[in-house]
């Protein structure tokens, strides 16, 4: 594992809990994990259950007894690791975004396709996809219990930005994490929708917006948004993102992206309205699905609240008896298994790093929707 913070943390319960709940086809071996602080990544090893810690990512990235490298740092360096690890014929679990531009992102699907004729898999870490309401919702769509996609509704809202004295972490600077908002959560948001429809995001039409232009430069790492001196230091990224997506479908997409939701911590929320019936979900309450059927009787009809624990549902037979809710980390393990099954059968994991970049063009063109010219119509 390449990296040790917050991704780091939530994939290494993912490697120690994964082969324990499910069955996999192949052995796990949590064997190194990476970063530039000797003290902090030997304390993260011991930590999450590593065999050793380690400084260069280039060296274990040779090493013959590594077969699989999990990119949990920031996106600036996911394209320089995942393309070296390809090339190493390693399998790669890299964490969104899949990476900062559109380039880097071509790149690195350019390098799965080819590490894919070499029988290396690559995977993106949309791990929402993954929740096991969600992967029934994308089921129930497929099987066209909604009917036709009319109109589509995501929005990703937190509120760790409100204090304009939060400090100016990595996630808030573009040279590391190349959008702020929009690239942090709207990808999940986007690549959501993808997902669940089937459609891709065509065409785009939106604003993106910095609230506060200036932080405390960030002296200590403490959890998400850290702690700052009194030197100030420029945002380079957005902190709010509101657009509109087109999709290839024909129907409309409203998507908002924002760190300054008051009083919303970590809420997604996702709506796809069709002629047939719509699916609502809200990560606040995530084993639940909101299921509403058009063709039920006029007398009966209303969103029903599936609780998405039944041992039939996506990933539940590895986990308890139904009713017994799954948390923010069981994705992980879900995403892991999936994984490491595709690589024993030789398959593509989703989502590829072709869908990451789609996502990339999504996002790079919401920014330049909202670049200098863009068309306000004032009232
Ligand atoms: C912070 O916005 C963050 O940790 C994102 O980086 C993750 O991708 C998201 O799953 C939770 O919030």
């Amino acid at each position: 594992m390449i990296g040790y913070g917050f991704m780091g943390a939530a994939h290494s319960q993912a490697w120690r809990t994964a082969p324990r709940v499910f069955g996999l086809p192949r052995a796990i071996e949590m064997s190194v994990i990476v970063g530039r602080n000797e003290d902090a990544v030997t304390a993260a090893a011991a930590k999450w259950g590593w065999n050793e810690a380690a400084t260069d990512w280039r060296e274990v990235v040779a090493r013959d007894d590594i077969d699989v490298i999990d990119i949990v740092t920031p996106g600036h360096s996911h394209d320089e690791i995942a393309i070296a690890a390809l090339e190493a014929g390693k399998h790669v679990l890299c964490e969104k975004p899949l990476a900062n531009t559109v380039d880097d992102a071509d790149q690195m699907a350019a390098a799965a396709r080819t590490a894919a004729g070499a029988g290396a898999r690559a995977m993106l870490g949309f791990t929402y996809r993954r929740v096991p309401a969600l992967t029934r919702a994308r089921d129930l769509i497929a099987e066209g219990r909604i009917g036709t996609v009319q109109q589509v509704r995501a929005a990703y809202r937190q509120d760790w930005l409100v204090d304009p004295e939060a400090p100016l972490s990595w996630r808030l600077k573009k040279d590391q994490a190349g959008a702020g908002a929009l690239g942090d959560i709207g990808g999940h948001a986007v690549d959501l929708v993808q997902f669940l429809t089937g459609q891709q995001v065509s065409t785009v039409s939106g604003v993106v917006e910095t609230i506060v232009k200036e932080r405390p430069i960030e002296t200590e790492r403490v959890g998400i948004a850290g702690r700052g001196g009194d030197e100030y230091g420029e945002v380079t990224v957005d902190d709010v993102a509101i657009f509109t997506g087109r999709l290839t479908g024909g129907a409309l997409a409203a998507f908002e992206a924002t760190r300054f939701a008051t009083g919303r911590k970590n809420e997604l929320t996702v709506e796809i309205s069709g002629d047939k019936g719509a699916i609502a979900f809200n990560l606040e309450s995530m084993n639940e699905l909101q299921v509403y059927d058009r063709t039920a009787p006029d007398t009966d009809q209303g969103f029903t609240r599936v609780i998405v624990t039944e041992p039939a549902h996506p990933y539940l037979e590895g986990w308890w008896p139904a009713g017994h809710m799954l948390g923010y980390e069981h994705a992980f393990s879900h995403q892991v298994k999936d994984f490491v099954d595709a690589i024993a059968s030789g398959a593509d994991p989703s989502p590829t790093f072709d869908e990451g970049a789609q996502v990339q063009r999504v996002l790079a063109a919401v920014e330049e929707s909202s670049s200098a010219d863009a068309r306000w119509i004032t009232v």
